[in-house]
């Protein structure tokens, strides 16, 4: 046991690992063991994009290196750092298509199951993107905006709209510096172009492109998902439900949605609640149907429908191990490839159903959005077929609340009230110190590091010193299995302004706002901040900071790389893929202060990092002139034991 310990700070998850063990079953967890990676591709030094190479350059001696085109180490590091802006920004972007076409077809009446929900968020959106409102119908309006989104993709000219939102000053040093977005896809093909061989070596150049790609994504296609997911599903709001394995039921025909798109996850909701489904299952001996999530999909499900959570990223191997999920439904991103292989030790049946992603040992079920409703009856039925092979189940008993929910919208309305939704008192308890700052923590989870212990770390650490924490991704999901997005936590932790914000408001002092595209939300949350008045004109005036403590996607590359451009100084930890550069990581870590008035930082120490983001912030706050002398409140022996759970 005291080697899983070392694994995951996740109770659940080191029951299944000893079970994995005993069953002689390989997980990312032990997997990653044999992996011991190789020194070239850790600092970024390594180039594989012509036949020429592959050229490695030691990152002992970056200096004395170049590839046999003569590219120097600056040139490849930053060439592969672009390319990873590229892919995260891609995939993010490619799912925000997907919603965006859907959405269409909904407004047009060609997707049966789909509707426009939230007709207010609608004409808000629509009169950000200049569609006409008038009398028209909301179906039309609706076409309108999802057709504007999708120019956004492809358009020859012009702008991304929504880049429109950020604050004017961060506008005109996009435009002076060349990285306003001009379109999405555009952005990610650029990349590609001035990386391969021969053409961008100069790598402060490459990274003028990889800014305006990162900000194509952030400010557009993962906006364009968060918005039109929100005005088709419904904004959330905060709702109680639960998280971690023993969400999972011994009597019941269990389901779980992993991935991102919330499009199927959403039918897959409606189906397993209809009348038939239920009654089908009861058929088979089972008491219902039971949905959990893991991944991003499992937040857009637990913030709209208050479906239980199973697990983060690295779970979703022990969640087949524990012998209860009759089917795993699995779209695109996040997806191991190991759980089709673990299927066959179990009678787990992974169900893929995007055209885009399928995988051996797996049953393909496509999903198409004008049938919608009978793809997902197809697989919640295949699951509830499977429940008879079910043998032995091995669930954990461990399960934790949560609240989860939050998001621009709703902070505007808790502070300000419905007729006078306002940012002004959460900006007026930054002025006056009550919340020293605010520190948005994201990301995925990477077995190079202790599972969640990390993030456990930072996020206590960050409210016992006054900051308000947003979290979204794999991230929230590891805090919310410690407990910390409960309202009580600010009585136990926080210091006395903060405790008194969240009493008042009656929140958590950690607030889960979703998937990983609905880091989105929080640029809108900081602009907001800006926009109400009183903490400087720009992002980066700012009291806060963005942090990825265990990531492991180039997703989450991308999301540092668009905060940082919007003026969010964002330290990421595990490892660093551009340290075999010394200029290109000055560049990054120093240099940016003179170009985006933010910087890259990378700490792989919890408690360092803390450190870092709370300089920072104390530094904005004294530039702001709100500075009040305060100590750092330290954790103990004691108080870090406390942190297992
Ligand atoms: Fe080597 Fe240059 Fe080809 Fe990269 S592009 S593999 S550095 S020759
Ligand atoms: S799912 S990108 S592991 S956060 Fe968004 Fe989690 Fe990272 Fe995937």
């Amino acid at each position: 046991m005291s080697e899983n310990i070392e694994k995951t700070a996740c109770e659940a998850s080191k029951k299944m690992l000893e079970k994995a063990a005993e069953l002689e079953q390989e997980t990312a967890f032990t997997r990653v063991e044999k992996q011991k990676g190789c020194a070239f591709g850790e600092a970024g030094t390594c180039c594989r994009i012509c036949a020429m190479g592959p050229c490695r350059i030691n990152p002992k001696k970056p200096e004395e290196g170049q590839g046999v085109c003569g590219a120097t180490v600056d040139t490849i590091v930053a060439r592969n750092f672009a390319r990873m802006i590229a892919g995260g920004s891609a995939a993010h972007s490619d799912h925000g298509r997907a919603v965006a076409e859907t959405f269409i077809m909904a407004a047009k009446g060609e997707a049966p199951g789909y509707e426009i929900k939230d007709r207010m968020k609608l004409l808000e959106v629509a009169a950000d993107l200049g569609v006409e409102i008038g009398e028209r119908s909301i179906e039309d309006i609706a076409v309108d905006v999802g057709e504007k989104c999708l120019e956004m993709f492809g358009q020859a000219e012009g702008e991304i709209t929504f880049a429109e939102r950020a604050p004017e000053p961060r506008k005109a040093l996009w435009r002076e510096l060349g990285v306003f977005p001009r379109a999405i896809d555009r952005e990610v093909v650029e990349i590609m172009h001035r990386t391969s061989i021969g053409v961008d070596q100069d790598y402060k150049n490459i990274m003028l492109q990889g800014a305006r790609c990162a900000l194509a994504d952030g400010w557009g296609g993962s906006m364009i998902a968060t918005e039109l997911q929100d005005i088709m599903f419904g904004t959330p709001v905060p709702l109680e439900s639960s998280i971690n394995l023993g969400v999972l039921k011994d009597d019941e025909v269990n389901i779980i949605l992993h991935g991102h798109e919330p499009l199927l996850s959403e039918m897959v909701v409606l189906a397993a609640g209809l009348p038939e489904m239920q009654e089908k299952a009861k058929a088979v001996g089972a008491n219902g149907i039971n949905l959990a999530g893991i991944c991003c999909t499992a937040n857009e499900i637990l913030t709209r429908h208050g479906v239980p959570i199973a697990g983060n990223v690295l779970q979703q191997e022990l969640a087949i191990l524990t012998g209860a999920v009759e089917a795993m439904v699995v779209d695109v991103q996040c997806v191991y490839q190991a759980i089709g292989q673990l299927s066959g030790c179990v009678h787990t049946k992974i169900i893929t159903t995007s055209p885009k992603a399928k995988m051996p040992h797996a049953m393909h079920i496509e999903f198409h959005e004008s049938d919608a409703i009978e793809s997902a009856k197809k697989i919640v039925s295949v699951a509830i077929d499977n429940y008879k092979n079910r043998g032995k189940t091995d669930i954990p008993d461990n399960k934790e609340r949560l609240i989860a929910g939050f998001n621009h919208e709703y902070v505007n309305y808790m502070l300000g009230g419905r007729y006078r939704a306002s940012y002004r008192p959460l900006n007026d308890a930054v002025i006056d110190g009550r919340i020293r700052g605010v520190v948005g923590v994201v990301g995925c989870n990477n077995p190079r590091v202790p599972h969640d212990a990390i993030h456990i770390q930072v996020v206590r650490e960050l409210i016992a010193n006054g900051c308000l924490v947003l979290m979204t991704g794999c991230a929230a999901q590891s805090v919310a299995k410690a407990g910390l997005m409960l309202p009580e936590v600010a009585r136990e932790i926080c210091p006395q302004g903060l405790y008194e914000v969240c009493e008042a408001v009656g929140i958590p002092p950690v607030l889960h706002c979703g998937s990983c595209v609905d880091n989105s939300r929080l640029l809108i949350a900081a602009t907001a901040m800006v926009k109400e008045g009183g903490l400087g004109e720009d992002i980066s005036d700012l009291p806060l900071a963005g942090c990825a403590p265990e990531w492991m996607s180039e997703k989450a590359i991308a999301i540092g790389q668009y905060f940082v451009a919007s003026g969010f100084y964002v330290v990421f930890g595990v490892k660093w893929p551009t340290l075999g550069s010394p200029d290109m990581t000055d560049y990054l870590f120093e240099q940016y202060r003179d170009v985006y008035k933010a910087t890259w930082d990378y700490e792989p120490d919890p408690e360092k990092m803390v450190g870092k983001i709370l300089s920072h912030i104390d530094s904005k706050r004294e530039a702001l002139g709100i500075a009040a002398k305060r100590e750092r409140v330290l954790f103990d022996m004691a108080m870090r034991r406390e942190l297992q759970i």
